[in-house]
């Protein structure tokens, strides 16, 4: 990897530079003003579901640190702020009757952003379902798509009178497969029929959200927010290339492909048919306005028969690939292909709503691994765009260190340090070297 160096590739002065978090690993205050629980809090409140038994609280208690937090983007110079909506806090069981006081703080928080002069970018799912509507039956039970058209429809009469960019949801593909191939995210179900009806339904659930916030907000510029990471084989043998194919439908390409090509990728397809109903393709791909991408590193995947449900497994990673202090591969030409290959595939303008580089622990305010990481994805994403790629934007992950789920506290993402005992926050390196980089757009 190169170094970072001081000349900072540059874009056009619209090219949007942001940050993005996400609300259950920043917010705290998990039980206050009548927030109800998510799948999230009953998990670490069990036994084992989270690293060193962390739990929601304090994360960042960006509940009540929002205006600092907002200071600190401003001194970032970022144009935009991504965040996502608690659904629990809006409504507590998940429908019924809302909360004024979880209305209250987005208001708040959309206000303090607009008067700061930074673009609120609202997604309405990064992971917290309410734990009521597990209950139901979650993401596997076919009225969730209602449930969820009837939460974006209240965002939208909220908000839409301020936030003018919507994301449905965060990484379908990975909250699903956590939670139902692997067992290992909430709500921590590992069975492939329920796997298939989730994928299945948060689609038809995003669908539905699509013509509610249009309804709604017709000025809204709506998206969906991707997580595509190329899937590699661990060797050329015909059952390791197999297993990347597979891999990479159920990672990559079967939320995508359903919602803007209007079909599963083929191996899917075979497997989600008894799920889908005449016209679900149709509700399910309504036209979307830009393509949300997070991308960090490809996946390196080896056959292995029943492996997490699907007969595959994670495969050795090349020696010869560098990685981030917690493993994941850096190869920034992964990224400026990936670019290449969604522009070409989707034909949407992109917005890279998240890339980062995440340290085990010990972490303090010097990184400069994560300034050469960042300065060398941008310079891939700089290349995609002379090459053809339509990249509009770029958000980091994260602005704060955060609840990295279930590694808890001990991963940290953030361009600012967070001590979480005393919620002291301190730009590290990289927060520097970003502010520099947009100064010098
Ligand atoms: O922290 C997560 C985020 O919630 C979703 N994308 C990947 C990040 C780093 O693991």
């Amino acid at each position: 990897m190169k170094k970072s160096g001081q000349a900072f590739a540059t874009f056009p002065k619209d090219f949007v530079w942001g940050v993005s978090t996400s609300s259950f690993q920043i917010e705290g205050a998990t039980q206050e003003d009548g927030r109800g629980p998510s799948i999230w809090d009953t998990l670490a409140a069990r036994q084992g579901g989270i690293a060193n038994g962390d739990r929601g609280d304090p994360a960042c208690d960006h509940y009540h640190r929002w205006p600092d937090d907002i200071a600190l983007m401003r001194w970032l110079g970022l144009d935009a702020y991504r965040f996502s909506i608690a659904w629990p806090r809006l409504l507590p069981r998940g429908r019924g009757a809302p909360n004024p006081a979880g209305i209250a703080f987005y208001d708040r928080l959309i206000d303090g952003l607009l008067e700061a002069g930074i673009e609120p970018w609202a997604c309405l799912y990064h992971w917290d379902l309410p734990q009521g509507l597990q209950d139901l039956g979650g993401w596997p039970h076919r009225d969730s798509a209602g449930w969820f058209a009837d939460y974006a429809a209240l965002c939208a009469k909220c908000f839409g009178d301020r936030v003018k960019r919507f994301a449905t949801m965060n990484e379908f593909s990975v909250f699903t497969f956590f939670a139902y191939a692997l067992g290992w995210g909430a709500p921590n179900i590992s069975n492939q029929a329920e796997h298939l009806k989730a994928i299945h339904h948060t689609n038809l659930a995003h669908g539905a959200a699509v013509d509610a916030l249009r309804a709604l907000v017709p000025d809204a510029a709506i998206g969906a927010i991707h997580s595509v990471q190329p899937a590699r084989p661990q060797s050329q043998a015909a059952e390791d290339v197999e297993a990347a194919a597979l891999f990479d439908e159920v990672w990559n390409k079967g939320f995508p492909d359903a919602q803007l090509l209007a079909h599963y990728p083929p191996r899917i397809a075979r497997l989600i048919e008894p799920y889908v109903r005449a016209g679900d393709m149709a509700r399910i791909a309504r036209p979307l306005d830009w393509f949300g991408l997070n991308h960090y590193s490809p996946m390196y995947v080896r056959a292995e028969p029943g492996g997490m449900r699907w007969g595959f497994e994670w495969g050795a990673l090349p020696e010869s690939l560098p990685k981030t202090d917690i493993g994941w591969p850096i190869d920034p030409d992964a990224f400026r292909q990936t670019l290449l290959d969604l522009t070409a595939r989707y034909r949407l303008p992109i917005y890279v709503t998240e890339n980062g580089y995440g340290v085990g622990s010990g972490e303090g305010a010097d990184d400069p691994r994560r300034v050469d990481y960042l300065a060398a994805y941008v310079r891939a994403m700089r290349q995609a765009k002379r090459q053809g790629a339509d990249v509009r934007g770029y958000f980091v992950w994260s602005l704060l260190d955060n609840f990295e789920w279930g590694a808890g506290y001990g991963t940290r993402f953030g361009l600012v340090h967070v001590d979480f005992k005393t919620q002291k926050r301190t730009p590290k390196k990289s927060a520097h070297w970003y502010r520099a980089l947009i100064k010098a757009q």
